[in-house]
């Protein structure tokens, strides 16, 4: 099984190459995509070191000068599959966008050192790798920075995000009450391409996307500046600052690897674990978001909120643990992580980031498992990991509970993350 996963999962990653990067699926997702490139690379670097660099070369030549790694840069061969395209954003027209790269504005969760130390790590002795690593750390310390003085427009130190695509689990639960009161565009103004690749009860709908575009309107009718004020949506994802913090921790293994001062980021990645407690929901026994204009917690157990078991001695380790074992996630027999309580009214197993199993969460959930010592469940999650991914060709995400495979097929991280793990 493990062999024939390797060679399935490496055919498709070869499919997917684009010559500097990995589109994520082929049809529905023709361009480059920021946290899946830092997944991708991860995988990637069991079959071509050489690749993973690359990967994250190219994602980090497209950084804007204000330190932001964007969403999404834009693949000249991708034309126009996947809307918002390049010239919804006009970034060239922006100031302090890359030269000669056309990419989204916005940005997504930074995996992007942990993923950069991974690779490094899978050929530490070759010049090349040590070359990819010097290069690669300055300009993850700024995209760290960006985070860290543009993003943190709540009470503490927290990294905000300004519009669900941010957050990489779009149509999560947790964005319902803040959405609220974003104002929408009218169906017939959006041109969903997407649609074509994927049935309409596995994408967001229509409502969702009028205030997606809404959202992505206003952000880039303003410069895409984070100074702007009187955004309606900004809210703390428990997910995107958990892995801040790990990065942030990536970035202080990086800098003792450089023979550089490593205590900036131990630091930050401490200051960032105790803020993050903030968005503790004792009653839910997980992490849950934080509306930074009501400053209300927004009480949904979702996958999100489960992140921080990522990050090594964690006080709440216990309690996550527990969570993770009981009813709203693998308590009812579920194969691998529902995306949202399995106990609420609301969740549904098919429908995007609404109940179902996406295999990057799963993996994170693997890693958090084994931060914890729990290595037993965490290799029952990768059997299973493996045995969906392949039986399925490595789809976009599944029932948790059947294992029935949604959204699109021959998705990029799906293949990378097992080489991970039949790797690891
Ligand atoms: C999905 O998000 C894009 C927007 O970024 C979309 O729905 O069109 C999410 O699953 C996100 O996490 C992922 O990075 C992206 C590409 O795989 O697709």
């Amino acid at each position: 099984m493990a062999a024939e996963a390797r060679r399935l999962a490496a055919q498709l990653l070869e499919e997917n190459w684009r010559g500097n990067h990995t589109v994520p699926a082929s049809g529905l997702y023709p361009h480059q995509w920021s946290w899946d490139s830092g997944f991708i690379a991860i995988g990637l670097r069991h079959v071509s070191p050489a690749r993973a660099r690359q990967e994250m070369d190219s994602l980090l030549d497209a950084q804007w000068e204000d330190g932001r790694i964007p969403q999404i840069v834009y693949d000249a061969e991708g034309g126009d599959g996947y809307s918002p395209g390049p010239g919804f954003w006009r970034s060239e027209l922006l100031a302090g966008s890359p030269v000669g790269i056309q990419t989204a504005g916005l940005v997504q969760p930074p995996n992007h050192a942990l993923a950069v130390w991974k690779v490094f790590q899978s050929d530490p002795a070759s010049a090349e790798s040590r070359q990819f690593l010097e290069a690669a750390f300055p300009r993850l310390v700024k995209w760290h920075e960006y985070l860290a003085t543009r993003r943190t427009h709540g009470p503490g130190l927290l990294a905000s995000i300004v519009h669900p695509w941010e957050s990489g689990t779009d149509n999560s639960p947790l964005w319902d009450q803040p959405l609220e009161r974003v104002p929408t565009i009218p169906p017939e103004d959006i041109h969903r391409p997407d649609l074509a690749h994927a049935g309409e009860g596995e994408r967001p709908g229509q409502r969702e996307y009028g205030k997606y575009y809404w959202l992505a309107h206003r952000y880039r009718d303003h410069d895409c500046d984070d100074r702007d004020t009187g955004y309606p949506f900004l809210v703390e994802d428990p997910l995107f600052n958990a892995l801040w913090v790990v990065s942030e921790l990536a970035l202080a293994k990086i800098a003792t690897e450089l023979g550089l001062d490593d205590r900036s980021h131990i630091q930050r990645a401490a200051e960032l674990t105790s803020a993050l407690e903030d968005l503790f929901d004792p009653a839910l026994g997980c992490y849950v978001a934080r509306d930074v204009l009501t400053t209300l917690l927004l009480p949904k157990a979702t996958v999100n909120g489960l992140a921080p078991l990522l990050i090594p001695k964690m006080a709440r380790a216990k309690t996550l643990l527990r969570t993770l074992k009981g009813p709203r996630f693998l308590g009812e027999g579920a194969q691998l992580v529902p995306s949202y309580d399995a106990t609420a009214s609301d969740m549904n197993p098919g429908l995007y980031w609404r109940g179902p199993a996406w295999f990057n969460m799963a993996w994170l959930v693997i890693v958090g498992l084994r931060t914890v010592g729990e290595s037993r469940l965490a290799g029952l999650l990768s059997v299973k990991f493996v045995e969906l991914a392949v039986l399925h060709r490595f789809p976009e995400y599944v029932n948790p509970w059947t294992g029935r495979p949604h959204g699109t097929r021959d998705f990029s991280w799906t293949a990378a993350l097992t080489l991970e793990i039949v790797n690891s």
